[in-house]
This record gives C-alpha cells, structure tokens and sequence, in this order.
C-alpha cells in the first residue's frame, strides 16, 4: 500500500487535498499544483471557495507571486476548491492547515476547527492516506488528540492503514510563497518512514532542508523558535522602558548593543501580534506538567503584551504636554494590521490600544492602506485631529509630509510606536514628539 503511495507521490499523480485555505492552506495547495499534482482544497467559507474557484486570491496585502500562482493553477485545472468532504474519499495526500487559536483566558490550545477537520476527514479517510498536520499545535497533541480521533472515527489504524505526519508551517505574512519554498522544515512522522515519506512528498516543493524527526520533536522546534522570538521581542520591549526610566534613546542603544559580537537586540514596539508569536509559546507550554513551572515565557508574553497599554501612557503624556487628555480627544491611529504592508489583522496589538483610548473617553479614527475596513483617505483621518499615533511600519507612513500634516491637525501631537519617524525632524516641524524608548 505504502509503495502504490510512495509512486503517486513519486510521478505527482497523488490526488492531494488541503484542509483550511488561509495564509498557510492556500498558498501551499497552489505550490502542490503548480508542482503538477491534482490538488483540492476545502474551506467551510463558500465565500471563500467561490471567489478561489474564479481563479481570484482572497488573501489582501502584498504577498508576491499568489494571485498569479492561484489563478494559473485553477485555470490549468490542477487546483479545485469546495467545501465538500467528500473529495477525501479520492484523496492520497492530505494536509490540515486548520486554525490553533490559544484561550485567551486558560492559555490552553482551542482545538475545535481542527477536532472538526479531523473528524470530517476520518469519515472520509481511505486505507493508504498519508495526512499530514500542518497547523501549529501543543507538543503531544499528535499522540493525544489527531492519532485517537482519526482511529476511533475512521476505524483504520495507523501506520498500518494510514500514515500520519506533522510538517509545521513557517509562513509569514508578506512571504508566504517564499518562505513555503525556502524555508528549512522539521517533518515529524508517526513512524521513521512515513517521515520519509513525507519528506519526498515536501522534497517536490521545498528547496531548503527537511528534516526527518518523531512527532514530538517537530511539535517542539515548532512552538520553541516562535517562544525563542517572542522572549528576544520582550527583551527589546523591556529596553524600551529601561531606556525611556533612564532617558536613553532605546533605538540607537540597540544598534550600539548590536555592534557587540552575538548580539541580535530586536526592535522594541507598540505590540506584538499575528497568529504564530503570541500564541505559540502557550501551545508550548499547554501539556507541560505543573512541576515544571516555567517562569521566563510567560513573563515574555507579560512584557509584549503590556506594549499597547504602554503606547497609551505615551499618548496620554503626550497630550498632557499639549495642555490636552485623553478623553475628549480625537485620535488618529495609523496602522491596524499586525506587521507592516501586511493587511493580516490577527491580534494586532491597535486592537487594545484603540479599545484603551475609547475606554478614556478618545474619539478614535483608524487608518490603514491594507486593512479594508481602514483603508479610507489619510487626509481625512487626521483632519483635525489632536494626537497622531503610528502603530504600525506600513510604507506609506515613511513618506508623510510632516508640514502638511501640521496644518491638519488641530494639535501637533505625534506618538511613535515604531520609531517609524526622525524625532528631531518631527520636533523641528514643531510636533510634541514621544516614541517609544525614545522620550526625551
Ligand atoms: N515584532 C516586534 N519586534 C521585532 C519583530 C516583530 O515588535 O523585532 C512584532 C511585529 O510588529 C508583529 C509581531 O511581533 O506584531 C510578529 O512579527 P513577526 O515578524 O514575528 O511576524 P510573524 O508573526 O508573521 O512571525 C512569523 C513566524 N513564522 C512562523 O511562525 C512560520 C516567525 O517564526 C518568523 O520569525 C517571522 O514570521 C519572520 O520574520 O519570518
């Protein structure tokens, strides 16, 4: 059964399906395709599945080379997308690009679309499939979760009739394809050869290392590289108020600190958002046993997470200076999406700060060039406004003219969260300036 598997994968005649169409799924059943394999995708949002099958990429912002990738693997004919199951039936290849979300209030892993995912497919799962997770998921949750469900719904047994792999996502926004094609890839495997098998399947689009392990290690090197940043993050959030106690410029200490050999300081902030760094260091630690009682992530997560609230210390400082408060002002925040010239908005750290100013009495009015829901005219949202504040790098705010900008306001008051703007040039333009790390 495994050889029959092995030479499908081999001539990329496997029928492969992608579970989940989002910034991981979709861009990874285009590449699969335009690698030559028959490819279908399932989305639960018609919406969604309708709009790919007309050969249009639902994904905004820029992500290079996607829309045309989409459009010339639906028009070849090699890719499909329903939101029907019953597709697996055919499938050979299988691959969960479902959503992990964390609890916000337990830090424990929200499984339910991949609980959903998996049922659905084990009731459609043939002798011979290999699925492979692609979702980022708590280490064990192979062994706990996706081996049990499959075999009680499915009744098949695994590595005997079925062959289960967890090759985790290291997509980025702004990146996707690029990085799906050169990034190094842990490739976990319920069995040594079905991470092999894997391997030879990922070998047809990844031109960069894959790495055969059990599934716990891949589960592991996960969720531990996205801990890894988001502790450096904190370290760097943690300078910005050090510098700011201390009156030092946090920005040019960090290139200083970074002359020093091994030293990589990154770049302090208004927050840390996305669907992999926030999350991820919680899915590490989910299963972990009490005795452990780790100190120095949850502590990360705690100074990252601050980063917003702190931006509105700095706004209300910075409106203070201008003989102003908080409540009653209007407030023009630039930037919804979580990481610059990107229109992905998931846990954008402008979510709780605009929620913060609301709650102090601000009128608040949001831009962004990426962000549908924001992208109106930068003239008009700061018409008038008392306070700007940059939470996001998007491009387009490198090219602000500070002298019109002064004549729109009604205070010239600018809050920086991104050291996107010359503080001296901002001041020379006669703005009250505060950035963060960078006050005086
Ligand atoms: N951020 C900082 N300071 C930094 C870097 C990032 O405040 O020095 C903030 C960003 O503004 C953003 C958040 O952190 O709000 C996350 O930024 P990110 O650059 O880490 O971007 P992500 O969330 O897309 O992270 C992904 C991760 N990739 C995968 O999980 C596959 C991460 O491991 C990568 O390092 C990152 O992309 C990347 O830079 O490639």
């Amino acid at each position: 059964m495994k050889t029959r598997l092995q030479k499908a994968i081999e001539d990329k005649t496997a029928q492969v399906v992608v579970l989940g169409l989002g910034y991981v799924g979709l861009p990874v059943a285009c590449l699969f395709a335009e690698a030559g394999f028959p490819v279908k995708g399932i989305d639960r949002n018609q919406d969604k599945v309708d709009m790919i099958n007309r050969g249009q990429c639902p994904i905004e912002g820029k992500e290079p080379g996607l829309a045309a990738l989409l459009s010339e693997a639906v028009a070849s004919g090699r890719f499909l997308a329903t939101a029907d199951y019953s597709v697996c039936d055919a499938a050979q290849v299988v691959l969960i690009a479902v959503e992990t979300p964390v609890n916000p209030v337990t830090r424990k892993p929200g499984y339910e679309a991949l609980r959903g995912a998996l049922s659905e497919l084990s009731r459609h799962l043939s002798p011979g499939t290999l699925v492979i997770v692609e979702s980022t998921i708590a280490p064990r949750t192979m062994d706990t979760i996706v081996r049990p469900l499959m075999e009680n719904v499915s009744g098949l047994r695994v590595n005997e009739d079925f062959y289960l792999a967890n090759c985790p996502e290291r997509v980025m926004s702004g990146k996707l394809l690029q990085n799906i094609r050169t990034m190094h890839r842990v490739v976990g495997g319920m069995s040594p050869s079905t991470a092999e098998l894997a391997v030879q399947f990922y070998r047809h689009v990844v031109q960069a290392d894959l790495d055969p392990v059990d599934c716990i290690t891949a589960e592991v090197v996960k969720t531990a590289e996205n801990a890894y940043r988001d502790v450096q993050i904190a370290f760097a959030n943690e300078m910005a108020l050090i510098c700011e106690d201390l009156g030092a410029n946090v920005w040019r200490v960090r290139e200083l600190v970074n002359k020093s050999p091994y030293r990589t300081m990154h770049l302090p902030g208004a927050g840390v958002g996305g669907h992999c760094i926030p999350k991820d260091p919680w899915l590490l630690l989910a299963w972990c046993s009490d005795q452990l009682n780790a100190r120095l992530l949850p502590a990360a997560r705690t100074v990252n997470d601050h980063m917003p609230s702190h931006m509105i210390g700095l706004t209300r400082q910075a409106l203070e200076q201008a003989g102003l408060e908080v409540g009653g002002s209007r407030i023009a925040v630039l930037g919804y999406a979580y990481l610059e010239n990107s229109d992905d908005t998931r846990n954008t750290p402008t979510a709780p700060f605009v929620e913060g100013l609301r709650q102090a009495g601000a009128e608040v009015v949001i831009h962004d060039p990426y962000v549908h829901e924001y992208n109106t005219s930068f003239e008009e949202t700061v018409d008038g406004v008392d306070c700007v504040v940059v939470m996001v790098r998007h491009d387009q705010y490198r090219e602000i003219d500070l002298s019109r900008l002064k004549d729109r306001l009604n205070h010239a008051v600018l809050v920086d969260g991104r050291d996107m703007l010359d503080k001296d040039q901002v001041r020379t333009a006669g703005f009250i300036y505060m950035g963060v790390g960078n006050r005086v």
